[in-house]
């Protein structure tokens, strides 16, 4: 039996492990990327591991998510970076040319290359046939340091796409059905590999949007083959000597499948506050909003945004909605000035932003109170835009576009005849410039970092004690979020390279007594659901934590990254083995765990309720290597310790 895509370039990559699902492997990272918000946490473990040049192929440092200087923190962060990326080997990608994802599968991607990202997102990558996986900022760094990286070999899912789209139905309308399906954890331990005819009427922006909300499925990462619409994007991006043929053996086998009929689809839409509560936006009745969002790494390409000036058609946004826009990246945005249709869309009320994340994770444009705003983007979580008790959709573009005219959640086809969005193409030749993008010099040696006030060393964990004497700090239900954990706006967002302030706002807007409670308590447990630490690849979810204290979490299931951001700095996760027990555990509850570490290497630990006299029972999901991690006390001590053990002989 052939091969598909994912295992070829598993194979390819492989450094240790069986290639079953389900199973430890190890993989060969070729490029990273990191951004402004984690990258700065990656970059502080990377110069503790006395490194001199990152042992990658490519690694790209972006600047993207926090960029509003307000004060000096976020500037601050910048440079650092930038003197960062000089002395390191690392490629730099300025604030305002563009988000980490756009800008990589434009100008650095390469079908058949791995690629991890301190980013959920990062599978984005798929679109051009790239196996592109999110991480935690340390496991970036040791990617940068040349280790591989550790994941469980997925089940490889083959997606036939059959059909074609309708007008006015689009790649976001794609992903929101398979979301529909899978849910929010029906992702987990899965690729998503792409195929089939329907392919044809899905270009590479589409493959991207599709690839990138896969995260949201809580899957490893999604793909699509390095096919002839791959080799037309490198060939207009001035790169077509980088393009490789990659496409699944004709006879390829699949752990699983599924099928979707594109041309059944219609608009759909994801309902507050999670991505898979769909609907049809035919069935929705009436819901007004009072913003409408443009933009993101998810849906904010040339064509999305000639789409959406095609159905406001020089008509003005509804009088009641802030229209903001902002693409996604530099290229993008200087094809949508050179082709007339920035100017369009500001003849139609919009209020255009930097190339950035902004809006999408609450860095400027929050909703009003109890205000209601339709989103291209991939999270609509409560709080992520910034305002706690706003309701935020998410559609594609153009259901964006009907809406802007409107104020109330609408079809294309409600306000236009679909026929003027076919034959939407992206340009033959983008408008390539990179300047943006700073190369490392040959040699760093001589680089003086900066280092602006509010970045403080990355704090580490202590090794495993003797015994757990611990407190419950917090008894939390299905699907926290990893922004429920730690928020991310404008003001938050500005902390992330200082983790004794960030820390104080640990599950702050649905906990605010959580930091208090924990340096009361000193040693903790947190007690979740299922589906714990869901979304973004924010490590901070787990360091911040462990700074207050808390040693273990115990949850019904645990989303792929916090997971392994938890092992890497010591936090142990916990899975119950009888989810009823989560019950037997309140807020301040004394709990001992006898003898962890042997517990742990056996992979069954009883947590003992001494409040309540009861017990409970959990799995520790670990291989041998994360068991070790979690003893030693994380990732950095274990590093730590074995450079002062010396070199091994
Ligand atoms: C997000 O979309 O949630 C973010 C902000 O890009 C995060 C990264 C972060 O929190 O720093 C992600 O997706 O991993
Ligand atoms: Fe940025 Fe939003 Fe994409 Fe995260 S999801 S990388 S915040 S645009």
């Amino acid at each position: 039996m052939g091969e598909n895509i994912t295992r070829k370039i598993i194979r390819s990559h492989l450094l240790g492990g069986v290639m079953r699902a389900g199973e430890e492997i190890a993989i060969r990272i070729d490029q990273t990327l990191t951004h402004d918000v984690t990258g700065t946490q990656a970059y502080l473990a990377f110069e503790t591991l006395g490194i001199e040049r990152v042992r990658t192929e490519k690694s790209v440092s972006y600047i993207d998510h926090n960029l509003l200087y307000a004060d000096n923190k976020n500037p601050d962060d910048h440079l650092y970076l930038q003197t960062i990326a000089k002395k390191y080997g690392i490629f730099l990608s300025k604030a305002g040319n563009g988000i980490c994802h756009t800008v990589h599968f434009e100008r650095f991607g390469v079908p058949g290359k791995t690629l991890l990202g301190s980013d959920s997102h990062t599978p984005t990558g798929g679109a051009i046939g790239m196996l592109a996986i999110g991480a935690g900022g340390l496991d970036v760094a040791m990617a940068m340091a040349g280790e591989p990286i550790y994941i469980k070999m997925p089940a490889v899912v083959r997606v036939e796409l059959k059909g074609k789209l309708r007008p006015g139905v689009s790649a976001k309308d794609v992903i929101l059905e398979m979301l529909r399906r899978y849910t929010v954890k029906g992702g987990l331990g899965r690729v998503f590999e792409y195929g089939g005819e329907g392919l044809s009427c899905l270009n590479i922006r589409d493959r991207s949007t599709i690839a990138n909300m896969g995260a949201e499925m809580g899957a490893t990462t999604s793909i699509f083959p390095g096919d002839e619409a791959v080799r037309e994007f490198f060939t207009a991006q001035g790169r077509a000597d980088q393009w490789k043929e990659l496409l699944p053996d004709p006879d390829a086998g699949y752990d699983e499948r599924a099928e979707i009929d594109l041309s059944e689809l219609e608009p759909l839409v994801a309902m507050p506050d999670m991505p898979d509560k769909v609907a049809k936006v035919s069935e929705l009745g009436r819901v007004k909003v009072g913003q409408v969002f443009i933009g993101s790494c998810t849906n904010a390409s040339y064509t999305d945004f000639v789409k959406a000036a095609r159905i406001l058609d020089g008509r003005i946004a509804h009088e009641d909605v802030s229209f903001v826009v902002a693409p996604g990246s530099r290229q993008i945005f200087s094809e949508l000035l050179r082709d007339g249709v920035i100017g369009r869309l500001v003849e139609s009320g919009a209020r255009v932003l930097e190339c950035g994340c902004g809006p999408c994770v609450g860095i400027g444009q929050a909703p009003a109170t109890h205000g209601v705003s339709l989103r291209t983007s991939n999270r609509n979580f409560k709080g992520r835009g910034g305002t706690l008790d706003a309701s935020l959709y998410l559609a594609s573009p153009e259901v964006a576009a009907a809406t802007a005219l409107t104020g109330y959640i609408t079809a294309p086809s409600e306000v236009c005849d679909c026929s003027v969005l076919e034959g939407i193409r992206e340009p033959e030749t983008f408008a390539v410039d990179d300047r943006l993008i700073l190369t490392p010099p040959a040699e760093g040696g001589a680089v003086e970092i900066i280092r602006g006030p509010n970045i403080k060393p990355m704090p580490v964990n202590t090794p495993m004690p003797e015994e757990y004497s611990l407190r419950v700090s917090a008894v939390r239900g299905d699907n926290v979020t990893t922004d429920d954990i730690i928020p991310a706006n404008a003001q938050f967002s500005a902390l992330r390279s200082n983790i004794p302030a960030i820390s104080e706002i640990t599950f702050g807007r649905v906990d605010p007594g959580f930091a208090a409670r924990c340096r009361e308590y000193g040693p903790s447990i947190i007690v979740g659901g299922e589906n714990y630490g869901q979304g973004s690849s924010r490590e901070h979810a787990a360091i911040a934590p462990m700074y207050l204290g808390v040693k273990i979490v115990l949850a019904k299931s645990m989303a792929r990254i916090h997971k392994n951001n938890l092992i890497n700095h010591g936090v142990l996760p916990l899975v119950f083995k009888d989810p009823r027990d989560l019950s037997k555990f309140s807020e301040g509850d004394e709990i001992t765990v006898a003898a962890p570490a042997e517990q742990l290497r056996r992979r069954s630990v009883t947590l003992l309720n001494k409040t309540t006299g009861e017990k409970a029972e959990a799995r520790a999901e670990l291989t041998d290597r994360e068991a070790e991690i979690l003893i030693a006390g994380g990732q950095l001590r274990m590093a730590r310790s074995r450079r002062l053990a010396g070199p091994e002989k």
